[in-house]
């Protein structure tokens, strides 16, 4: 018989059985597998009951179903099961055919991946899909790398089943060789901390300074969704303050705050540590998350360690006031959002050097236009940033996002100090303007720190009247010898 499917999926969690949907919605004929495998009968008999979809109760099975060059997508736990199934399906296939990788794998897993399968003859793609359940259904976001002769035989599919925004353009672009699709997968995944703690920090500067209800937060978030803030993290925060418990209060006064995380925000930490890449707001973010979880610890101290009380209020009394701090809390938000995604880009402009990929900075934009988690009006404004010049330094240097960090810094300052003065945290808020501050000025205090490891390690310095290159060692105590310790540079 002749094989009649396009595409095999491996995972039957909800993210699989979504995609293998919206694959057959697209009119391919996808054949579903699982390693137990009653999912596979079950999926066939419940969700994809009247569609084409196909099923396998073995490798084999699956395998012997598919067209050539064969396409095999994977969407399961991130780790050793995606090397066990890569195991598996290498006897079973063919030099051409391509294993993919739609889990959130690590970017460096699937560097070694890629070697090992195409050391075997075979094609592989890491891609990133973001959207969660109801993306996976009706058009994630897909960020596929890997081996380039892969990508005309995936192109179709991909994009197909892909989010669309602005006419129907794919959210949904070749990223590069070997990790690149995981990378940028992975920073997004940064990004999208950074985004829900700024997200978080507004709401908790006007429910304890301002002492605002669930009720009139939603409206807040309403209106800021009409404007350049407008995105699905606000969207679904506006509706997170309006829901109700079933006893009428808000269902988010009742949630137990300890935050959660899977892991792909630390790796990013981790790998701009070895980028030497400062991404202080994603950091921030995923410390914020580590400081959340430890609630027994912050219970006990909230009773000893004391600080101002964070009520505004003289503000929240007077409606003009208020609402002028509430703009100022909207700049913050704006203006530290500018600086996360400006030091995103920083990242992935750091990753392509050290890896040798050529990122497309705008369509990387374009992908998480639509369909993923951190979509939002705002990354259309980054896409035209970098299609009007493909090699910005920096996003805030961009006209356009300079322009907006000139008109909402007056009141990010104010909300900064603010918070500072009334004892409210806003890690995010507060990095995020020292960054800038930082980043804008021509002279920061490391010669004094060159100064203080010359004379206790002879680490050596450079000196603003020499070239840069030449290195200058002192006996700062003439007890110490003129040896110096050599340069490093980390
Ligand atoms: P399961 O249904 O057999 O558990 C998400 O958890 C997906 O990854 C599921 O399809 C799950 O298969 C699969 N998965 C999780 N751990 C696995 C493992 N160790 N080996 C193979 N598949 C695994």
């Amino acid at each position: 018989m002749e094989p009649k499917a396009d595409i095999a999926l491996i995972g039957l969690a909800v993210m699989g059985q979504n995609l293998i949907l919206n694959m057959n919605d697209h009119g391919y004929t996808v054949v579903a597998y699982n390693r137990s495998t009653e999912k596979v009968d079950q999926f066939l008999a419940n969700e994809a009951k009247g569609t084409k979809v196909l099923g396998a109760r073995s490798i084999e099975e699956m395998v012997a179903q598919l067209k050539r060059p064969r396409r095999v997508m994977m969407l399961v736990k991130a780790g050793k099961p995606v090397d066990e199934f890569i195991e598996q399906l290498i006897p079973h296939l063919e030099p051409g055919d391509i294993i993919i990788d739609g889990g959130n794998s690590l970017f460096e897993d699937t560097n070694r991946r890629q070697k090992y399968v195409e050391s075997k003859g075979l094609l592989y793609i890491g891609t990133g899909v973001s959207g969660g359940e109801e993306g996976a259904r009706h058009g994630p976001s897909i960020m596929p790398g890997g081996s380039p002769a892969a990508w005309p035989h995936v192109k179709d599919i991909l994009q197909a089943v892909s989010a669309k925004v602005e006419g129907g353009v794919p959210c949904c672009e070749w990223v590069g060789e070997m990790g690149a699709g995981h990378y940028v997968k992975m920073v997004h995944n940064g990004i999208e901390y950074g985004d829900m703690q700024l997200i978080c920090e507004a709401y908790n500067i006007m429910k304890n300074g301002l002492g605002m209800s669930a009720q009139e937060m939603h409206e807040v978030f309403a209106e800021w969704n009409k404007g350049e803030l407008d995105s699905y993290l606000i969207e679904i925060s506006r509706d997170i303050l309006a829901k109700k418990d079933d006893d009428g209060s808000p269902l988010v006064d009742k949630i137990l705050d300890t935050a959660g995380q899977k892991g792909t925000g630390k790796w990013t930490v981790i790998n701009s540590q070895d980028l030497g890449i400062p991404i202080t707001l994603m950091a921030e973010a995923v410390y914020s998350r580590c400081v959340s979880a430890l609630k027994d610890e912050r219970v006990k101290a909230s009773r000893k360690l004391k600080g101002p009380t964070p009520k505004l209020t003289g503000i929240a009394a007077d409606a003009k006031r208020k609402q002028a701090f509430i703009d100022d809390i909207k700049s913050a938000l704006y203006a530290s959002k500018i600086v996360s995604y400006a030091q995103g880009y920083m990242l992935m402009g750091a990753a392509a050097k050290e890896y040798k990929w050529s990122l497309n900075y705008g369509g990387i934009a374009l992908m998480w236009r639509g369909g993923c988690i951190i979509r939002s009006r705002f990354l259309g404004k980054i896409k035209e940033a970098y299609d009007k010049n493909p090699k910005l330094m920096n996003l805030m240097l961009d006209d356009y996002f300079r322009g907006e960090i000139k008109k909402a810094q007056k009141g990010w300052r104010n909300v900064v100090a603010t918070a500072a003065r009334r004892g409210i945290p806003a890690p995010a808020f507060s990095t995020a303007l020292a960054f800038y501050d930082q980043y804008r000025n021509a002279v920061l205090p490391a010669n004094l720190l060159q100064a203080q490891r010359d004379y206790f390690g002879a680490h050596t310095y450079e000196r603003t009247d020499k070239p840069r290159g030449e290195f200058f060692h002192t006996n700062w105590t003439g007890k110490g010898g003129t040896t110096a310790a050599g340069t490093y540079n980390v």
